[in-house]
């Protein structure tokens, strides 16, 4: 028998999110335990900069959404989430690396952070703080745009790992009609966005308020 899985998360978080889609997706049982990063030394006991997610499997703790995506993907029987051919992999490479590097930030924690959840907070959205957002993701989501490949999902006919890192990002910054606004502009991605929305293991793990 396999050791058990735990997720340490926040409700509110969007990467812990993607390794929700990702266990969802590959079919593999979690159970959740809840830590707020946000409150003070909140994450730290498993993670060394105080974040969520973290994965523990028997004695392994891991780390950054991208290893544990992978290692639940490479250690679990079900649908592959990675594609096989070496350009389909380096495409989804790219696509996790620049959603980390360039879009988490303007996307989720300048526009959804300011748009919707200082709403949420009841408190006023910092205008800057959007305007800023806003510029930053347009060139996020052109890049992004390109790396989409054809197919129904960012790299073929099934969803994998780069669409559960990326997915929750852009349905966080569609939420704000600005964010929408932009992505309508992005026809892959849009048409991908909507398509990841009416999964059944999207909607059982969405996070946004
Ligand atoms: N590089 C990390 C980023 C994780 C991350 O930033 N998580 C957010 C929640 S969505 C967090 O813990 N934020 C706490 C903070 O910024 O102090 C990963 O890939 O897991």
């Amino acid at each position: 028998m396999t050791a058990p899985v735990t997720l340490h998360g926040y409700h509110r978080s969007i990467y812990a999110w993607a390794a929700l889609l990702a266990l969802a997706e590959k079919g593999v049982e979690a159970s959740w335990v809840e830590s707020d990063p946000f409150a003070p030394g909140g994450a730290e006991a498993l993670h060394p900069f105080g974040r969520v997610p973290v994965l523990v499997h028997g004695a392994a703790v891991i780390y950054e959404t991208a290893a544990i995506c992978q290692y639940v993907d490479e250690g679990f029987s079900g649908p592959p989430l990675q594609p096989a051919d070496p350009l389909d992999r380096a495409r989804m490479r790219q696509i996790i690396s620049v959603a980390d590097a360039y879009a988490y930030w303007p996307m989720v924690r300048q526009v959804y952070a300011e748009k919707v959840f200082a709403r949420h907070e009841g408190r006023a959205p910092d205008a800057a703080l959007v305007r800023e957002g806003l510029r930053a993701s347009r060139r996020a989501l052109d890049a992004l745009e390109a790396l989409a490949g054809p197919g129904l999902y960012l790299l073929g006919g099934a969803p994998g790992l780069a669409d559960a890192h990326l997915a929750p990002m852009v349905a966080a910054f569609a939420r704000a009609p600005e964010g929408a606004a932009l992505l309508a502009g992005r026809p892959r991605l849009h048409a991908w966005s909507k398509r990841m929305a009416a999964r059944e293991s999207f909607r059982a793990t969405s996070v946004l308020v």
